[in-house]
């Protein structure tokens, strides 16, 4: 699927994608979130996996109190607190070194550096969950920075719409026939595909039960992807 020559930059997804950071660091800083502002709400890892059918962190909050019959709206002050609670935990989980980049990442972007081929950054997380990431869990990995990177923050409509990979390519002044996409869930393929991008599926924990039809390559790890040539 990657063509070095036609290819010039491979747009990652992030969350569950690069690392799993949802089960081992978003889930358990919601839920330390909502021990902390004192309210009830605790997520297993069942309802995180329909709640993520969501994407965007505060949208899930919307989401979830609107499904328990709750006012959504009327709570969206203090629902944004409560985001905001959890990325700070976020924060402190990933400093402590849980979340390393999934296998074969690293090996992956050498590749991919070895052939002349960029990488970048496509995800609908917040800008800081980003940069937590990339500091403590890949910059130590010493490897190539992102040619671009574009985070919940920066469009109007979160993933499947396609407007993050659109202005990621916009932003690398390349057509979509020369990127191609790494996605774990539905959601993310749609909004590639939806982008014109090609896209390569790596299965995650919450989401590998999902239809990847539109997919033009399903794999469970990463280290299948190194040998790029073979993607295509
Ligand atoms: C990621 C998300 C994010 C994270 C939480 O989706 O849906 O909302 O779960 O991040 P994708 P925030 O991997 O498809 O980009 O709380 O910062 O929104
Ligand atoms: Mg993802």
């Amino acid at each position: 699927m990657i063509i070095p020559g036609k290819h010039r930059c491979v747009l990652f997804d992030v969350d569950g994608t690069i690392a799993e950071t949802e089960g081992h660091a978003h889930l358990p800083a919601f839920n330390r979130a909502f021990a902390e502002a004192g309210l009830s709400w605790h997520w297993s890892r069942e309802d995180y996996r329909q709640l993520l059918k969501t994407t965007g962190g505060f949208e899930r909050l919307l989401r979830h109190a609107h499904d328990i019959g709750e006012d959504a709206e009327a709570l969206r002050e203090s629902l944004l607190q409560v985001h905001r609670a959890k990325n700070r935990h976020f924060a402190t989980i990933m400093q402590s070194g849980a979340v390393p980049a999934r296998a074969g990442f690293r090996t992956l972007l050498m590749t991919l550096a070895l052939n002349n081929v960029a990488w970048g950054v496509v995800t609908t997380t917040s800008r800081a969950n980003w940069d937590a990431l990339w500091s403590c869990s890949l910059a130590p990995l010493v490897i190539p920075e992102p040619a671009v990177i574009v985070c919940g923050e920066d469009v109007g409509a979160k993933k499947p719409d396609p407007e993050a990979y659109e202005l990621a390519l916009a932003r690398l002044g390349l057509p979509a026939q020369r990127c191609c996409a790494i996605e774990d869930s539905r959601n993310g393929m749609l909004a590639a595909r939806l982008a014109g991008l090609a896209v390569a599926i790596v299965k995650s924990e919450f989401f590998r039960d999902e239809r990847f039809d539109e997919a033009q390559v399903v794999v469970d790890e990463l280290t299948e992807l190194v040998p790029v040539m073979e993607w295509v």
